[in-house]
């Protein structure tokens, strides 16, 4: 079992984040056979559009040098992936995802971890004895397009605690806290019992919190349950849900709420929350 750096500081979940990515090998295979002329207008209009900015506001040595030295910090921190998850991962979501009919999806970003504990259908989700937080139970149904259910579907759900972190890249929680794999049954039904996670901050020690200090951005996402669904002969959908009222549901840093992907709990008389958010599928092809 592959162990990651343990600890919330920006080089600590940034190095996790980038052993994770790391660990998946098929990211240059995906893409051997691409033109080289894909590739070239791919390079050429990127850095043209760095040309272009330097031009227009007259950017100076002090700055380029900053640039540089920035992005060997990104570099160093393990930061790419965050970087690129928060400020560039929702325009390929969007592409990637444009012709389907069924379920809105959102970006993964850089803390899903595959193969969770399996769960069942109707199930708790990996949690401490005392897990702190507002307990949430969430059902419903996995369908195709057509309506169908779709037995044996999987949902690959993940989140932070009710402090904000997310286990195995931050110290502090089992391995596997919050991250559970939950396999619906053949009538396409599961029901998940959690904690409502918290807004999440990205580190503000590392590259990224220094562009967002620099720029006098703030470093926020509202709080949100990670999913992926997935099913034989289906495309895997993967979302994140959120909750109504949260203060950053209208500036996510990450770019990533949509309408679609809000939730609608109802508060129980012991204060849980209970929940029903459903999923479509579209078929392969
Ligand atoms: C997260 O928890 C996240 O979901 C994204 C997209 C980026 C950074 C942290
Ligand atoms: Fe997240």
């Amino acid at each position: 079992m592959t162990s990651y750096t343990e600890t919330s500081t920006a080089a600590g979940s940034g190095a996790s984040a980038t052993g994770r990515f790391q660990a998946d090998k098929s990211p240059f295979a995906a893409v051997k056979d691409t033109p080289k002329d894909r590739v070239s207008t791919l390079a050429r209009e990127v850095l043209d559009a760095v040309h272009a900015t330097i031009r227009k506001h007259h950017v100076t040595y002090a700055e380029y040098n900053a640039l540089k030295a920035w992005l060997i910090q990104a570099g160093e921190d393990g930061e790419w992936p965050l970087f690129l998850d928060v400020w560039v991962e929702h325009a390929v979501e969007e592409e990637a995802t444009a012709h389907r009919s069924g379920s809105k999806g959102t970006i993964e970003g850089p803390y899903y971890v595959p193969n969770a504990p399996e769960c069942g259908a109707d199930a708790t989700i990996p949690m401490r004895p005392d897990e702190p937080g507002t307990p949430l139970t969430w059902e419903g149904t996995v369908t195709s397009t057509g309506g169908s259910p779709l037995g044996g579907a999987t949902l690959d759900v993940w989140h932070c605690d009710d402090q904000g972190l997310y286990s195995q890249f931050s110290e502090g929680q089992p391995e596997w806290n919050l991250r559970g794999t939950f396999t619906v049954g053949a009538d396409g039904r599961f029901r998940i019992r959690t904690i409502k996670p918290q807004p999440y901050q990205i580190p503000t020690d590392g590259a990224c919190g220094r562009l967002i200090d620099a720029a006098g951005w703030h470093a926020w996402r509202p709080a949100h349950v990670h999913v992926k669904a997935s099913a034989p002969g289906h495309e895997s959908l993967t979302a994140q849900l959120y909750f109504p009222g949260d203060e950053h549901n209208g500036d996510d840093v990450a770019s990533a709420v949509k309408p679609e992907l809000m939730l609608s709990p109802a508060v129980q008389p012991d204060g849980s929350l209970d929940v029903e958010y459903s999923f479509v599928l579209d078929p392969v092809g």
